[in-house]
């Protein structure tokens, strides 16, 4: 495995729920480090923009309303694996269906809206390259 980098959003939900802290450290207990982060307000625009590849789902009007609905923190994280890595510390797409110990089991239950599953993670090295490049600029990044 190389030392990949990829991008998390703490979602509106972890941000509401007072739980940044016990995210970000479940991503350094497993050896990756933030290498940068902000507060960004998303709009039905960006929101939309990011998401663009679930355009066409039924969902996409939902997801787009819940991640404007409040502040998020997209984190760059950096380490061996960082993509798949992160992917498994997230747990499921549905909070319902991850398993404990996941950071979407641990803190986006109950859950009734998927859009509302506390983080995003990047699942490619395609996807992570566009997600970093959409929130960062390179001089963010040193
Ligand atoms: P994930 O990569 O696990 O965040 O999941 P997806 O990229 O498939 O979905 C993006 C977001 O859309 C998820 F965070 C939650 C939301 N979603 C729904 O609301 N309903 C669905 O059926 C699938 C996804």
């Amino acid at each position: 495995m190389s030392t990949e980098r990829t991008l998390s959003i703490i979602k509106p939900d972890a941000v509401k729920k007072n739980v940044m802290a016990q995210i970000i450290a479940r991503f350094e207990a497993a050896g990756l480090r933030v290498v940068a982060t902000k507060k960004v307000y998303l709009n039905a625009q960006t929101a939309g923009e990011f998401y663009a590849e679930h355009k066409e789902r039924p969902f996409f009007g939902e997801l787009v309303g819940f991640m404007i609905s409040g502040p998020c923190y997209p984190l760059v994280l950096e380490g061996n694996g960082a993509i798949l890595k992160n992917r498994e510390l997230m747990g499921a797409t549905n909070p319902n269906k991850a398993e404990a110990g996941t950071i979407r089991h641990d803190f986006a239950l109950p859950c009734t809206d998927l859009s509302a599953n506390a983080v995003h993670g990047s699942d490619s090295p395609a996807s992570a390259a566009r997600e970093i490049a959409f929130f960062f600029s390179a001089h963010e990044l040193l």
